[in-house]
C-alpha cells in the first residue's frame, strides 16, 4: 500500500472544476487540504460538498478559508496562519467570452492575483511549492503544435492575464529562488465542467434536448478546434510538477485537436440526433478575437513527470454524456414532481 504524506496544501479556486479534482487527489495522498473560497450569496460549494466534513469531525482534513484574490492582506494572513508546503493557484476569472465583457477585472483577478500570492509567500518568508494554472489560451494565434518553446500569441484580455502572470512566476523563480512551476494546461473538462464552456454547455443541452427538456442550442463558432482531455488527468500533472527536484514550467495536453462541430457531432450522434435539427448560431456567442487551433505537444512532462493521461477523447465524450444524461432525468423527475430547476444558461 502507498505510504500516506502528512503535507499541508492550499488550493485557490476549490470550488472549481479542477479544485474540486485535485482536492480529491490530494486527500487521497494523505495531505490536509485548506481551501481558498469566495462568499456568496447563494452555495458555491457543489463540487466540494462530498469532500468537506464538519471540523468537530476527528477525522476532518478540509479547511475553507474565505477571502479574494483581489484583497492582499488577507492572503498573506492566511498564508501566515496556514504555511502551506505546497500552493496551487487555480482561481481565477477563467472564462475567455466573459474577459471581452469584463476586462478590467479579469486583468486584477487572473493577472494581480498571482502577484498578490507570490507576494504573500515572499512577504511571510514561508518555504512551500507554488503551481500556477497558466493556459494554452497563451499561445492564441501561434500555429500548432504547441509546446513550451512556442512564443505567445495572445488573443484576449484573459489569455493576457495568464501571459502577465506566466511571467511574474518565472521573475520570482528566478529573482527570490521561489519553487514556482507553470502547468500550461491545455483545455480539459468533466462531468463537473462549468455550464457556460462548450463541451459542458453541448452535452448538458443534447440531453435535456433527448428527454424534451429543452427545445434548441444556440451556440457561436463551430469551427474553433481545440485539444480536448479529461481534468481528472491533468490535475496529477499538477501534483507531479511540485514532486519533482526542479522547478520548472510543462505543457500538459492530450495531443489530439477535434473542433467543436466534432464535439457536437458525436454527441448528438451517441443520442442517435442529428445536431443540425437543433442548433442555431447566436452571434452573441462569437469573440472580438478567437483561438483558431490549439494543439499541444506535452513530450516533456511525458518524459520529465512520467505523466499520461488515461482518459482517451472518446471515454471523455463518453462519460460526459452519461453524467448528464443522468442530470437530465434527475430533473425531469423533479418536473414531474412539480419541481423545476433553474437552466439559464448564458
Ligand atoms: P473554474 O472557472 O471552474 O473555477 C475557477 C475558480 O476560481 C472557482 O473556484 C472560483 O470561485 C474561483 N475564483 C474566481 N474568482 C475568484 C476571486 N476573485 N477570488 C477567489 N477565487 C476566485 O476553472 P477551472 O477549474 O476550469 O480552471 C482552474 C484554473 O485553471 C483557472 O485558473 C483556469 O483559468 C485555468 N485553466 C483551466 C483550463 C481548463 O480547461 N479548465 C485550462 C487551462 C487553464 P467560485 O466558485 O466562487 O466562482
Ligand atoms: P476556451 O473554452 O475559450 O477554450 O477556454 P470554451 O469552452 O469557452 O470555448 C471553446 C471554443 O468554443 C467556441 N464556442 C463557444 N464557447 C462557449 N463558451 N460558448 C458557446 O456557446 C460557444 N460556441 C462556440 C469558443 O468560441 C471557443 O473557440 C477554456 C477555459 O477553461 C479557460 O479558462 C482555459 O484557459 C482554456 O479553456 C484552455
Amino acid at each position: 500500500m502507498e505510504r500516506k504524506t502528512m503535507k499541508t496544501a492550499l488550493v485557490t479556486g476549490i470550488t472549481g472544476q479542477d479544485g474540486s479534482y485535485l482536492a480529491e487527489f490530494l486527500l487521497d495522498k494523505g495531505y490536509a487540504v485548506h481551501g481558498l473560497i469566495r462568499r456568496s450569496s447563494t452555495f458555491n460549494t457543489d463540487r466540494i460538498d462530498h469532500l468537506y466534513k464538519d471540523l468537530h469531525d476527528p477525522s476532518a482534513r478540509v479547511y475553507l478559508h474565505y477571502g479574494d484574490l483581489s484583497v492582499s492582506g488577507q492572503l498573506t494572513d492566511m498564508l501566515h496562519t496556514i504555511r502551506p508546503d505546497e500552493i496551487y493557484h487555480l482561481g481565477a476569472q477563467s472564462h475567455v467570452r466573459v474577459s471581452f465583457d469584463m476586462p478590467e477585472y479579469t486583468g486584477d483577478v487572473t493577472g494581480l492575483g498571482t502577484l498578490r500570492l507570490l507576494e504573500a509567500i515572499r512577504k511571510t518568508g514561508i518555504k512551500t511549492r507554488f503551481y500556477q494554472a497558466s493556459s494554452s489560451e497563451m499561445f492564441g494565434a501561434a500555429p500548432p503544435p504547441q509546446s513550451e518553446d512556442t512564443p505567445f500569441q495572445p488573443q484576449s484580455p484573459y489569455a493576457a492575464a495568464k501571459v502577465y502572470a506566466y511571467y511574474v512566476v518565472r521573475n520570482y523563480r528566478d529573482a527570490y529562488k521561489l519553487f514556482a512551476c507553470n502547468g500550461i494546461l491545455f483545455n480539459h473538462e468533466s462531468p463537473r465542467r462549468g455550464e457556460t464552456f462548450v463541451t459542458r454547455k453541448i452535452t448538458r443541452a443534447a440531453t435535456r434536448i433527448k428527454l424534451g427538456l429543452q427545445r434548441k442550442l444556440y451556440l457561436g463558432n463551430l469551427d474553433a478546434k481545440r485539444d480536448w482531455g479529461f481534468a481528472g488527468d491533468y490535475v496529477e500533472a499538477m501534483w507531479l510538477m511540485l514532486q519533482h527536484d526542479k522547478p520548472d514550467d510543462y505543457v500538459i495536453a492530450l495531443g489530439e485537436t477535434h473542433s467543436v462541430r466534432q464535439f457536437l457531432e458525436k454527441v448528438f450522434q451517441k443520442l442517435d440526433m442529428d445536431y443540425r435539427e437543433y442548433v442555431e448560431i447566436d452571434s452573441k456567442y462569437f469573440r472580438p478575437t478567437d483561438v483558431n487551433i490549439l494543439l499541444g505537444d506535452s513530450t516533456k512532462a511525458r518524459n520529465v513527470l512520467g505523466w499520461r493521461p488515461k482518459v482517451g477523447f472518446d471515454e471523455l465524450v463518453d462519460m460526459m454524456v452519461k453524467a448528464d444524461l443522468e442530470l437530465a432525468k434527475k430533473e425531469e423527475t423533479l418536473r414531474i414532481a412539480g419541481y423545476e430547476r433553474s437552466n439559464n444558461v448564458r
